[in-house]
């Protein structure tokens, strides 16, 4: 899969040829700027390919990442705050994604 097809398939919009055991992958991304931590270098964005869920780009997606979804459940807009299909929202759709893939990394 090459980077272009994960951020088509990332967007929800795409019909997923995938089995339950498959990662998905997404491009997770993260701004110094938003506070949130997950990167602390000024005046930087992160942008890595990762598996979908993985909040705070650490390349699995584990306890740590339903945190941060919990958190900003309802409001967080963007990949670090938990919202994994770029819809800008965390919401159940983005929940389901990180229950999908709880416990695989990239
Ligand atoms: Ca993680
Ligand atoms: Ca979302």
């Amino acid at each position: 899969m090459s980077i272009a097809d994960a951020a088509t398939t990332s967007s929800g919009a795409t019909p997923r040829n995938t089995t339950p055991s498959t990662p998905l992958y997404g491009l997770g991304y993260a701004d110094s700027a938003d506070g949130t931590g997950t990167i602390t270098t000024p005046n930087t964005i992160l942008v890595m390919f990762t598996v979908e869920g993985d909040a705070n780009l650490d390349g699995t997606v584990n306890t740590t990442d339903f945190t941060i979804e919990s958190r900003n459940f309802g409001a967080g807009g963007t990949w670090d705050t938990g919202d994994f299909n770029y819809d800008g929202t965390s919401n159940l759709a983005d929940l389901l994604i990180l229950t999908r893939n709880f416990g695989k990394s990239a």
